[in-house]
């Protein structure tokens, strides 16, 4: 009995991880009752590049020879994506975690020229919200650079992520900025490696007096290292369309306001596991 319970667990790795994906598929079909990839933008699987070398496949952004191309991979908490949020499955607090790459332009094979994102503009990094996208503040954190946003000096060629909590879509404005970001994201000692990003993201819930509580969360961590937190949010009651209460999708990258330094600049991902209950281990494979 206790070997085939160690078996059964070292084959179910995780219990709380509900989805992962390395993607062996070779594109984005695989899925289960709690995830599926959504709409895709200048993204795609691709072969021979991956988390564990020259072999296997990861997802590779494409940012393009043109400023501001769009390069964005959207997802869903549920069966099937939909933009409406109909069959999403609205959980409260979401953990995902994934490991992304920045060439330094030197791989061999080559894998695109050194990312650079070196501009003090909005560079999507990361979005969660509730669906339909348009009626929900939206959680989430984008590149930033320059003065007024990060902490400490930014060398050329740098870049920081800063928290963009409870932005309501459509105004543009943010009800909502953390104050501390995440410095070493991005520069000449951290590119060349796979780097391991985790979110949590929970929702503010509703009071006894029907008030929004004001306790919705975000925060990341970067290779363990916690980046940043905002424990502040309100995002339950005070939404342009009523109360929401949970989480139905995102989308990983996205619209860059201002373009990457370097034309057909690509950056990587891989790995990718989500969890409703906990931080998703680093042992979670291909099994779930
Ligand atoms: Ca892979």
């Amino acid at each position: 009995m206790a070997n085939l319970l160690m078996l059964s667990r070292r084959r179910g790795s995780d219990a709380s991880t509900l989805f992962f994906d390395d993607f062996s598929s070779g594109d984005f079909s695989k899925s289960n009752a709690n995830f599926s990839w959504g709409g895709r933008t200048n993204v795609a699987v691709i072969s021979g590049f991956s988390r564990a070398g020259n072999t296997g496949q990861c997802v590779r952004f494409n940012f393009g020879n043109t400023a501001n191309q769009l390069s964005e991979l959207r997802f869903c908490f549920g069966p099937t994506n939909d933009t409406t949020g109909a069959t999403a499955l609205h959980h409260p607090e979401v953990w995902l975690r994934y490991y992304i790459y920045f060439p330094t332009g030197n791989e061999s094979p080559f894998v695109g020229p050194k990312a650079v994102n070196a501009n003090a503009s909005n560079n999507k990094f990361f979005r969660c919200f509730a669906l339909p996208e348009s009626d929900y503040p939206r959680y989430g954190a984008s590149f930033y650079r320059g003065a007024g946003y990060g902490l400490g000096s930014v060398a050329v060629g740098d870049a920081e992520v800063g928290p963009q909590a409870g932005q309501y879509p459509g105004t543009g404005t943010v009800s909502q900025v953390g104050t501390s970001y995440s410095s070493g994201l991005l520069n000449d000692s951290t590119r060349g490696q796979w780097r391991k990003v985790e979110w949590y993201c929970k929702r503010s819930t509703l009071g006894d007096v029907g008030l929004d509580n004001g306790n919705g969360v975000i925060t990341m961590w970067l290779d363990n290292v916690l980046q940043f937190s905002v424990t502040n949010i309100n995002s339950y009651e005070a939404t342009p369309t009523g109360p929401v209460s949970g989480f139905d999708g995102g989308y990983l990258f996205g619209a860059q306001d201002a373009a990457w330094t370097n034309a057909g600049t690509y950056v990587y991902l891989d790995d990718f596991a989500y969890s409703n209950t906990r931080r998703v281990p680093d042992s979670v494979g291909s099994s779930i």
